[in-house]
């Protein structure tokens, strides 16, 4: 039974670090005031506006909010764009000085899945730059070709809760949902995985204490309290139930 997993899908944000308060969000108002413009997202403010996933669309939320018209502007997707730029640009420069850290355990899995051959991979709504950002920085430069494949950003259409992102990874990995193993932190997470059929374990992030994580095969206080074989054993107890 122990064969029966035969992927490790990582989430990203919130997942593999607490990205969100002290990385995208910085990153965010450090766009603004590039732009000029007068906007500041504090800490509790940014909780509720992650209830839109992707950040151009959570920008685009925010500005149909405070300014319906300009939103609404034949040149609005140009300047969302523009801003998200500025944005991922910097939120690498965030990272590269090292404000944000992988969570604890998250290196201990990923090494230990490259010890026994288990392929990895990642499912994330964030840019594909900020995940080459993070895993160079945190695990250093060769990180990226440590995953099989990297899910990520606008490669799909629908971001997360939509089961999109799941699937395209399963595609590339040629693996069938129940084969692979998700790991997230927040209830979009939790519902594209599941949307997908890929069975998900969870560890609560910073900004999702209060998430519903219905469905979960196991949700953990940190991923340190888990090691390898103990994801194989609820994996295999889920696909044979
Ligand atoms: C989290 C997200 C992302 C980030 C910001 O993704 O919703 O949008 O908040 O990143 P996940 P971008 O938990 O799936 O990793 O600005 O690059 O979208
Ligand atoms: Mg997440």
């Amino acid at each position: 039974m122990t064969d029966a997993l035969k992927a490790l899908v990582w989430d990203v944000d919130g997942t593999l670090a607490e990205t969100e308060r002290d990385g995208h969000r910085v990153a965010f108002n450090r766009a603004f005031a590039d732009a000029g413009l007068p906007w500041h997202w504090d800490e509790a403010q940014y909780g509720e506006l992650l209830r839109v996933t992707g950040g151009k669309e959570r920008l685009l939320r925010w500005w149909q909010r405070v300014d319906p018209a300009a939103a609404a502007a034949q040149d609005a997707p140009q300047r969302i764009a523009m801003w998200h730029a500025l944005k991922t640009r910097h939120y690498e420069a965030l990272v590269a000085v090292g404000a944000v850290a992988l969570r604890p355990g998250v290196e201990a899995l990923l090494r230990a899945a490259r010890a026994e051959g288990l392929p990895l991979a990642i499912a994330t709504t964030t840019q594909p730059a900020n995940v080459q950002a993070l895993l160079g920085h945190t695990l250093g430069a060769g990180a990226v070709g440590w995953f099989a494949c990297i899910g990520a950003g606008d490669v799909v259409p629908r971001k997360k809760p939509a089961p999109d992102i799941y699937r395209w990874v399963l595609k590339r990995l040629a693996l069938l949902p129940h084969e692979a193993l998700a790991i997230e932190d927040s209830a979009p997470g939790v519902a594209a995985a599941r949307a997908a059929g890929v069975p998900v374990v969870a560890v609560r992030s910073a900004y999702t204490r209060d998430d519903d994580l219905r469905g979960v095969l196991a949700e953990f206080g940190s991923l340190g309290d888990v090691d390898l074989a103990g994801l194989r054993r609820l994996h295999a107890r889920a696909v044979s139930a």
